[in-house]
């Protein structure tokens, strides 16, 4: 990305009713970019959806559950060059969101990700902690590559480069099934230190057994694919 025109902030919500209006506020108030912001609500029943039709945002509804098909949609109304994705229920610090836009562009990036893995307050819990540590592991492992926080949500990516990949996970492993696909094409990914807050008000949707498991095999089943991993064999096997 060598140059930003315009943003767009894709945001998916599912009950977000307390934690919804800060991040949009800091967002319009922050973001020194030309921008759009989407927010992609699961049909909230706690008056998130209300909330958000009072702001400038645009509202798309997306009933079909899951944060991986919410941001899909959202994505696929993106206008602008760069996509922004980042949860609406203030874990993430918003207003981190130009260094990672300036960091894209410094370094002509595809994506950006802002880690939590240095924060001094440690605020992640033990268990997403340990299982980020082995998911961000086995990443860079599989993939080459030097990230530090492979479940990081917040994000900008170049949208020429999120056209060129398929991207079909339904749910929380959609976020590594585009670092594994944008890694195969070789497109290059950068981070920056962000912290990471602890949820106000709601509760988590992250079901850790299934997401675990469906992350692994994204993981997996994009590492068998590698064409070089065939071809290696392939000669292995003749010689
Ligand atoms: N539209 C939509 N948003 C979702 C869905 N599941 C989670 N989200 C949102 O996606 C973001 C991340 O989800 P969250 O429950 O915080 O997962 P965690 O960060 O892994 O604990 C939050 O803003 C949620 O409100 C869903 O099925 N549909
Ligand atoms: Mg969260």
């Amino acid at each position: 990305m060598q140059k930003i025109g315009m943003v767009s902030v894709v945001i998916p919500t599912l009950n977000e009713a307390g934690n919804i209006l800060e991040t949009l506020t800091t967002i319009e108030k922050e973001l020194a970019y030309p921008k759009e912001i989407i927010v992609v609500d699961g049909d909230s029943t706690d008056g998130t959806k209300e909330i958000v039709k009072d702001t400038n945002s645009r509202l798309i509804i997306e009933p079909r559950r899951g944060y991986g098909i919410a941001l899909r949609t959202g994505m696929k109304h993106a206008k602008g060059d760069v996509v922004v994705m980042v949860d609406g229920d203030g874990t993430y610090e918003v207003k981190h969101i130009n260094l990672l836009l300036d960091t894209l562009v410094k370094n002509n990036a595809e994506m950006c990700l802002a880690t939590r893995m240095y924060d001094p307050n440690k605020a992640m819990g033990l268990m997403n902690f340990v299982a980020n540590k082995i998911m961000t592991f086995c990443f860079n492992m599989l993939f080459m590559q030097f990230l530090s926080d492979t479940q990081s949500g917040f994000r900008a990516i170049s949208r020429s480069a999120i056209e060129k990949v398929k991207l079909t996970e339904e749910d929380m492993s959609f976020a590594t099934e585009m670092l594994v696909a944008f890694a195969k094409k070789g497109f290059k990914m950068v981070e920056v230190p962000s912290v990471y807050k602890s949820r106000k008000y709601g509760k988590t949707k992250l079901r850790r057994i299934k997401s675990g498991v469906e992350i692994f095999t994204i993981m997996f089943k994009g590492f068998m694919e590698r064409k070089y991993l065939w071809k290696r064999l392939r000669n292995g096997s003749e010689a």
